[in-house]
């Protein structure tokens, strides 16, 4: 059983990163400026219902104008790294020749961050697709993978010489079955087959420019982030639950370790995803390539599911792919989408507490999980742990200068640092802790409805101001302790 660090105070190895994370989409608006053209993003928030209140990324924090002002705001916060992403739609726009202007924004960028001491950590595609490329098949064609490895490069010329840590894919599940399948995401597709064939093509794309790069800069840190779910049966004892937690498993975390780490799909992901033409896709020398070696394995962590194989009773026949039951923008497009694979597979609620998205709050699923990404895959391959995201929505009240007294997602974040560190104590290499995210920004499907930042954007003035959260973190970040509560 993993030991609790319970409410004492602990304290972080020397060294450990504390940084925050964003992404381009969520964060940067110009959105037409500096020649850059749409990303699927843009014309998914476009369709009617796809994104609650009809919200867009035109503007969204407006970062692209007031980057130096958010990085002089990290620099109070004490941060030693920030996570961001670039926009292949801004730096190859309509997915063609590389835009100067679109890389000279990042460029600024890396220059402000390495001014106040802030490590770039840089992530190349964090969802948003040139819409271009979507035309001609999206990721469910095996031509975007070599398109990404093109931009991947373009970035990398430019930056290679001062971004030193290198992220290719961000969540690859979510481009994959939430995008392509579940319908919930840009482009909006509800085809199990489309969401399999965009999984295994991001998984290339993601191996084809690890290669390239590491070909390219031999000792630059090169890595991938993944969205992991820690996946229980309800009764450990029923044979079906026990199958159902196998399958959830099986296509949210395994589709994508097994590859990469043991350059192989697992035959019980073979077993499921067959019907759905996996073996169309996979080429000869494609594992080859998946499982090009790495350093660094990003952890994307919010909540856990519990799992039965038998039908749900009523109160939970609304739950989604992952074990909450999140509040669904309304409209067509939701009701349209077929049950995102596993299928046979029912969640429950363990009665816990839910963050405004719904999910369980449930932190030492998050030491089981790094324990078991560095026993099974990371540790004996020598690649190191990063929790790359977590954090919580709720929602929060500014008083009236702006300010939010966010005692429940200061407590969120203290508890999963315990956590980390109960992971720490047992042998996991981690590293660092990004929180989820430096600012309130565009939720994707949620619009603004929901707020995740450590820093409260008014979205009518677009200021910023830094909630009880962010000053706790800070003080964190500052000493490498968590307080005691
Ligand atoms: C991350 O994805 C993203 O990287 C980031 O851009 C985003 O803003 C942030 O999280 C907050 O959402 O089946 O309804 O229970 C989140 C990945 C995968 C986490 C699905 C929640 C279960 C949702 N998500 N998961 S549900």
């Amino acid at each position: 059983l993993v030991r609790s660090t319970g409410s004492g105070e602990v304290a972080f190895p020397p060294g450990f990163l504390w940084g925050t994370a964003t992404a381009a989409f969520q964060i940067e608006g110009a959105a037409a400026e500096g020649g850059r053209q749409d990303s699927i993003w843009d014309a998914f928030a476009r369709v009617p219902g796809a994104v609650k209140n009809g919200d867009d990324g035109s503007v969204a924090c407006d970062h692209y104008h007031r980057y130096a002002d958010d990085v002089a705001l990290m620099a109070d916060l004490n941060l030693g790294a920030y996570r961001f992403s670039t926009s292949w739609a801004r730096v190859r726009p309509g997915g063609g020749a590389p835009n100067p202007e679109g890389v000279d924004f990042y460029s600024r960028l890396v220059d402000e961050l390495l001014g106040r001491g802030i490590v770039p950590w840089l992530t190349l595609y964090h969802w948003d697709l040139p819409q271009a490329l979507e035309e001609k098949g999206g990721w469910r064609n095996r031509d975007t993978a070599y398109r990404f490895v093109d931009y991947a490069m373009t970035m990398h010329e430019a930056l290679g010489d001062r971004v030193r840590v290198w992220t290719t894919l961000n969540e690859p599940w979510c481009s994959s079955f939430l995008s392509y399948t579940g319908g919930e995401h840009a482009p909006g597709g509800h085809s199990r087959t489309d969401g399999v064939h965009a999984g295994h093509h991001l998984l290339l794309a993601h191996g084809l420019a690890t290669q390239a790069l590491r070909e390219a800069d031999p000792e630059a840190a090169l890595g991938i982030t993944l969205n992991f779910t820690v996946a229980d049966p309800v009764d450990p004892q029923d044979p079906a639950d026990v199958e159902a937690a196998r399958r959830e498993d099986a296509i949210f975390n395994r589709f994508f370790l097994d590859p990469i780490f043991a350059g192989a799909y697992a035959p019980d992901v073979v077993e499921l995803l067959e019907p759905y033409g996996l073996g169309d896709v996979v080429q000869d020398g494609d594992l080859e390539v998946i499982s090009t070696p790495l350093d660094a394995l990003g952890v994307n962590y919010y909540n856990g599911a519990a799992l039965s194989g038998h039908p749900a009773p009523s109160d939970d026949a609304a739950t989604g792919p992952s074990g909450a039951t999140p509040p669904r923008p309304e409209g067509e497009h939701w009701t349209q989408a077929p049950t995102p694979v596993p299928e046979g597979v029912h969640h429950r609620s363990r009665g816990l507490p839910r963050t405004a998205m719904g999910w369980e709050v449930q932190p030492e699923g998050l030491t089981r999980l790094l324990l078991r990404l560095q026993q099974d895959y990371t540790g004996p391959r020598g690649v190191a742990l990063y929790v790359t995201e977590n954090g919580a929505a709720y929602d929060d009240e500014p008083d009236e200068t702006g300010f939010v007294d966010d005692q429940d997602r200061l407590a969120f974040i203290d508890l999963h640092l315990r956590a980390v560190k109960d992971a720490v104590d047992a042998g996991a290499d981690v590293r660092g802790y990004f929180a989820w995210s430096l600012m309130d920004n565009f939720e994707w499907a949620h619009g603004y409805d929901k707020r995740f930042g450590i820093v409260r954007v008014d979205y009518e003035t677009l200021e910023r101001t830094v909630k009880a959260s962010g000053r706790w973190y800070g003080q964190v970040a500052a000493t490498g302790v968590v307080p005691a509560r």
